[in-house]
This record gives C-alpha cells, sequence and structure tokens, in this order.
C-alpha cells in the first residue's frame, strides 16, 4: 500500500481525549462525581500514566492477512439490536451475527415457525415481543475452561436469558424471567457446589437490578419499601428457573466461583433510591454472595415461597433472615459506593469489584467468605483482603493469568493494570508494593473490557479487548449516530500497547475472548434432527385438511422440488422447506413475493413457516439466498385461488 493511502492521524490521540473530555457531556459526568468527592484523589502506588500513541504499534501482531484465520473467537453482545455478533480476533473482523431476540430478516428469525417458538408468541401466533437489550455473554464451562457448548446471553428490557449452541451459533432456547425487572448481569456456574465431580455447568445464575412490588399487580406501586430485587438460578439444560433468593439492595453484574460454592452480584443500590441521587447517599454499598448449597438446601428443605402466578420458589435472602453465618444462605459484604463489576480471577482465589463512584478496586478472598460462611470470622468486612486505588471511574476488570488485573477508568479513558498480590501487600501496610503496573489512553469511556480466555483458569494474557463507549472522532462521521470503538491492546509485554481498533455499531456491551481450537462448529445439519424433514423431493406436494394447508417442499441447487403450487384465499398455509443439499456453504433462500416471507435452510435444515393466503393470484417465491449460476432461475410459483 502506498504511504498516500495510509491513514493519518491529524491530531495526536492524547490532545483529542482531553478535548474531548472537556465537553459538555462529559462535564455533567465529571460533576456527579464532583459531588462524590473524587476529584483529584491521588492515585497512589501509581506509576505515571503510559498513552497508546507513546507506544506505537505492536508490531502489527494483530494483522490477520488475507486467507488466514484468526486464533479468537469473540462472542460480542449486540446491546440493543437483541442479537450477538461473532468476532474473529486480533482481526476484530465480524464474522456473524446470531440473532437471538429481535427478528432478523437474513435467517428468517422471528419469521419461521421453530424460531418464532423459541423467541415467544401471543396466542394469535404474533411475536410476544420486538425489543431487547442484550448485555453479557457468557460460555458454559467444564473444568475451569470453555466446553465450547453454549454460550448465554441477557435481555435487559424484557428479562430473558437465551442461549445459543456453539455448534450452530444459533439461539436454541429463550426463557423468561418471574418476578424481575432489570434483568442485567448473568455468569454460569463452573463445578457443583456439593457434588464436585460435576465439573462443568450446570446453572446459571441472574441478577435483577430493578426492585418492583411483588407480585407486580397494581398494589403498593408508590411505596418503594415493598419492592423487592430477586436473584435468580436457571438451570443450563433445561433453561428451567430453578430457585430465586429475595435480597435487600439489587443486583447488577454476576460472578461464580470456580469451585461452585459462590455466586456474587455487585450492588449499587442498597440504599433503595428511586432517584439517582439517593441511589449515591451511602458511603458503601455491597458485594453480595449466595451460598449456593444452603439455597438449594432450603429449596429442598420447603423453606420458599412463591410470588404471584410463578411456580419458581423464592427464598428469603434478605439480611435480617441472615444474620447467623453458620446458617446464612446470603452475606453482604460492604464496598465503596455504587460499585460496579465483579469479576473473578482465574487462579479462583478472589472476586474483584470496581468502585465506579469510588476510584477504588476492592479484592475479596472467596477462601474467607467461605470462613464467614463456617461461623470462623468475627466481622465480615475480614474478606475484604484489599481496596486501592486505581484512578477515576473503575468498572470491569480483566486478567492475564500472571496474577494481574486490567480495569477500565470510565472517566480517566484509560485502562490500568494493577498486580493482585501487590495491591494486597500495599493494602496491608507495604507501602512501597508497586501494585498499579501500568496505564493507558483508550479513546473514549471505556465500559467493559475482556482479555483472551480471562473468564476461565486458561487466561492467557495475549489480547484485552475495550469497549469504548464513545468513539468521538475516530472514524468517518456518518451523522448524529456514532459508532462505538472496540481497541484491541497487546497484553502480552510488561507494558500494554494499543494494535488496532474498529468501530461496532452500538451497543455491544460485554463480549468474551475464546480459543478458537475450543469450538468445534458444524457446517452441515443432519436431516434426522428435524421431526418434519421432507426427506425425499417425492415427499413433496401440498396436503390439505380442510383449510390447513401443507406444502412440503425440498431444495437441491437450482431447483425447489415444486415449480408451483397452489392455495386457496383463506387457507392457513404451512410450508415447510428441507433443503437437501449436503455440501458444506450451500445454502438456499425462500422469499415469497407480497406476503412478507424470507427465510434460509442451510445444507440438511428444516424450517417452516404459516401464514393466511389472504391474496389472490401468481406470488413467485424465490430462493434469496445466492446458491448457484441459476440462483436467479431457482424458483417456485404460489397460485392463490380466489
Ligand atoms: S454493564 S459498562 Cu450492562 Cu455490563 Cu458495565
Ligand atoms: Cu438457491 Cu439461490
Ligand atoms: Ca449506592
Amino acid at each position: 500500500m502506498s504511504s498516500d493511502n495510509t491513514p493519518k492521524i491529524d491530531t495526536p490521540p492524547d490532545l483529542e481525549r482531553r478535548k474531548f473530555l472537556n465537553t459538555a457531556a462529559a462535564v455533567g459526568v465529571a460533576g456527579t462525581f464532583l459531588s462524590a468527592g473524587l476529584v483529584g484523589c491521588k492515585k497512589e502506588g501509581a506509576s505515571t500514566a503510559s498513552d497508546a500513541s507513546a507506544h506505537g504499534a505492536a508490531g502489527g501482531a494483530h494483522e490477520v492477512a488475507p486467507g488466514t484465520l484468526d486464533s479468537y473467537y469473540g462472542l460480542w453482545s449486540g446491546g440493543h439490536t437483541g442479537d450477538v455478533r461473532v468476532l474473529g480476533l486480533p482481526s476484530g473482523r465480524e464474522i456473524h451475527r446470531i440473532p437471538v431476540f429481535n427478528p432478523d430478516a437474513l435467517v428468517g428469525w422471528g419469521i419461521t415457525n421453530e424460531s418464532k417458538a423459541i423467541m415467544g408468541t401471543k396466542a394469535d401466533g404474533s411475536l410476544k415481543y420486538h425489543v431487547a437489550d442484550t448485555h453479557h455473554v457468557h460460555g458454559s464451562y467444564k473444568d475451569g475452561t470453555y466446553d465450547g457448548k453454549y454460550a448465554w446471553v441477557n435481555d435487559k428490557i424484557n428479562c430473558r436469558i437465551a442461549r445459543m449452541r456453539l455448534d450452530t451459533f444459533e439461539c436454541d432456547k429463550i426463557t423468561e424471567i418471574p418476578n424481575i425487572q432489570g434483568f442485567h448481569g448473568i455468569f454460569p456456574d463452573k463445578r457443583d457446589p456439593v457434588d464436585q465431580s460435576i465439573n462443568y455447568t450446570t446453572r446459571v445464575f441472574c441478577g435483577a437490578e430493578f426492585a418492583a412490588p411483588l407480585p407486580n399487580d397494581g398494589h403498593d406501586m408508590e411505596n418503594p419499601e415493598k419492592y423487592h430485587a430477586l436473584f435468580s438460578c436457571v438451570d443450563a439444560e433445561t433453561m428451567e428457573v430453578r430457585w430465586q433468593v429475595e435480597i435487600h439492595g439489587n443486583c447488577d453484574l454476576t460472578a461464580s466461583s470456580y469451585d461452585g460454592k459462590l455466586a456474587a452480584t455487585n450492588q449499587y443500590n442498597t440504599e433503595g433510591g428511586i432517584k439517582y441521587v439517593d441511589m449515591m447517599s451511602a458511603e458503601k454499598d455491597a458485594c453480595l454472595f449466595f451460598n449456593i448449597a444452603r439455597i438449594e438446601q432450603a429449596v429442598k428443605d420447603g423453606k420458599f415461597k412463591h410470588y404471584g402466578d410463578s411456580k419458581v420458589p423464592v427464598v428469603d435472602g434478605t439480611p435480617d433472615a441472615n444474620k447467623d453465618p453458620k446458617t446464612a444462605l446470603t452475606a453482604y459484604v460492604p464496598v465503596p459506593k455504587n460499585p460496579h463489576g465483579v469479576n473473578a480471577s482465574p487462579d479462583g482465589k478472589y472476586f474483584i469489584c470496581a468502585g465506579k463512584l469510588s476510584p477504588t478496586g476492592t479484592i475479596i478472598d472467596l477462601s474467607l467468605v467461605l470462613k464467614w460462611f463456617d461461623g470462623e470470622l468475627k466481622n465480615i468486612n475480614e474478606v475484604v483482603v484489599a481496596e486501592v486505588e486505581l484512578g477515576l471511574g473503575p468498572l470491569h476488570t480483566a486478567f492475564d493469568g500472571r496474577g494481574n488485573a486490567y480495569t477500565t477508568l470510565f472517566l480517566d479513558s484509560q485502562v490500568v493494570k494493577w498486580n493482585l498480590e501487590d495491591a494486597i501487600k500495599f493494602y496491608k501496610g507495604d507501602k512501597n508494593a508497586k501494585y498499579v503496573v501500568d496505564r493507558i489512553d483508550v479513546q473514549y469511556q471505556p465500559g467493559h473490557l475482556n482479555a483472551s480466555m480471562s473468564e476461565t483458569m486458561q487466561a492467557d494474557g495475549k489480547w484485552l479487548a475495550v469497549g469504548c463507549k464513545f468513539s468521538k472522532d475516530r472514524f468517518l462521521p456518518v451523522g448524529p449516530l456514532h459508532p462505538e470503538n472496540e481497541q484491541l491492546i497487546d497484553i502480552s509485554g510488561d507494558k500494554m500497547v494499543l494494535a488496532s481498533e474498529h468501530p461496532v455499531r452500538p451497543e455491544p456491551h460485554d463480549f468474551i475472548i475464546v480459543k478458537r481450537d475450543l469450538l468445534k462448529p458444524r457446517q452441515v445439519y443432519n436431516l434426522d434432527e428435524f421431526p418434519n424433514a421432507v426427506k425425499d423431493p417425492k415427499d413433496a406436494g401440498v396436503f390439505r385438511n380442510g383449510n390447513k394447508v401443507t406444502v412440503k417442499i425440498t431444495s437441491m441447487a437450482p431447483a425447489f422440488s415444486l415449480s408451483d403450487f397452489k392455495v386457496k384465499v383463506g387457507d392457513e398455509v404451512t410450508i415447510i422447506l428441507t433443503n437437501l443439499d449436503k455440501v458444506e456453504d450451500l445454502t438456499h433462500g425462500f422469499a415469497i413475493e407480497k406476503y412478507n416471507i424470507n427465510f434460509i435452510v442451510n445444507p440438511q435444515e428444516t424450517k417452516s413457516v404459516t401464514f393466511k393466503a389472504e391474496k389472490p393470484g401468481v406470488y413467485w417465491c424465490y430462493c434469496s439466498h445466492f446458491c448457484h449460476a441459476l440462483h436467479l432461475e431457482m424458483r417456485s410459483r404460489m397460485f392463490v385461488e380466489a
């Protein structure tokens, strides 16, 4: 490439960054933090900030040449587009989008009967929900690392959790969780708390951010004291809600321990506030721990209630009911003001809470939490082994497997790299322990970050992706809506080095970075997986039962097995289409003119659609997915007789 084509950065990134921080919006946010008494905090034990431009590029290690494959899968939550995106890393190339909660015209998600059954419908067959807000994606575990079986994602708007199969990268189940609002954090468990030989995921923990009256039937609407929030457990296989815990305060993010014994959620609204000023009135909030074995024993012992029509057992996890550590189901660990993010270190020892309105990171020792539950600690505060200053607006933390943590600083627009054991030493009084290892500026206002394999015991410390909530002037302007900026940082050395960045459509929130050999995607379906498969072109035809008509069709490039089919106005028509092509990547589409129908069938897959034949006439059905030199000729006709 000639140097003329090389993109230039006109203004040094650091200057741009400072300018941005001076805009009104940022001042507004900073103002909030000012009133929280945070600006001007001294970063003790801190080394000087090193900005990205000073490092130069990471020697092109992130570049993946044409024709070569990435070494990691990135599973990216899509935010309020309701989907999950699959990226290749380190290139940052978007490979795929998995439609989950929202309809998708390419695959026919929300159009086919099979996808509608997963998404949920009203009595008239229309979709129950059309909007969603995905935040957190996490994969299933075996032996402390990803087993490549499933990933889950939450929907904050309609309180649903979805599961995706990682062999086909498709959503296969969605569950709506009862009794909650503002469903935010999720995390799969990694082992069974009682039967430790079950070393894989069997539960997914779910936190609800908003408290509401229970049951929410029009009573107690004006009385926030009657509002409750619940922490839920969903069965990883059946996707049914196993149990819920009524708590004090709220849930935000969720973490699970490697031994399966503990789950936790950070709480920023222990005040039970309705307005933001009320939510930030207390100096401390909490990291709330759940003793999973005890909760499940309480459910077995019948110590639960139900709310509304829900059959899900709800146990009492409020502080008043859990005063004695030896029987407590929950432990409320005080942590500084409005924490955000709780993350498990890959050595299995610690959970880290980031302070958000406090410039601190808190390290909680899980072995001490278990000791507290055994009644061996005098005070719950003893489980905190460090509370150290990191910078302004700490949110989320990732790990490199070498003892270092990486925390986003939303207000400082930085990532801080800090050493956990040194932080613990510093907190214990060793003021020479220099726990801050490095800082790097990112553009701008980072929320989530994650490192390669960071959420597993195999954290490999190679790449760190940072989701910057604002891209400001980093990309060509495209009108009022700006993309976000995903920056990729090489963390293999002592210093963090900015390697690349790419824009992403808002707004992705969280993501995980998985070694590619842990996933084993399939290329072709098996006809036997579909009970309604049309296995032979000879089985194709129109089958009438009163005004219900089933049209069975097969596809094999470049033809559909029926070149036409007849139905009558007023019929309820179900089209079942099986793609008999066995060749990898030979996908066909099926679109019906004027009938608002389009979907695809992958090799050896079967899908169906049901609709009312309302308009008489001839309607071309055509293959909408490029498949063959005669793709344009691949058609059928639907005759709708008056
Ligand atoms: S949250 S920016 Cu929905 Cu994951 Cu922290
Ligand atoms: Cu079949 Cu295009
Ligand atoms: Ca608070």
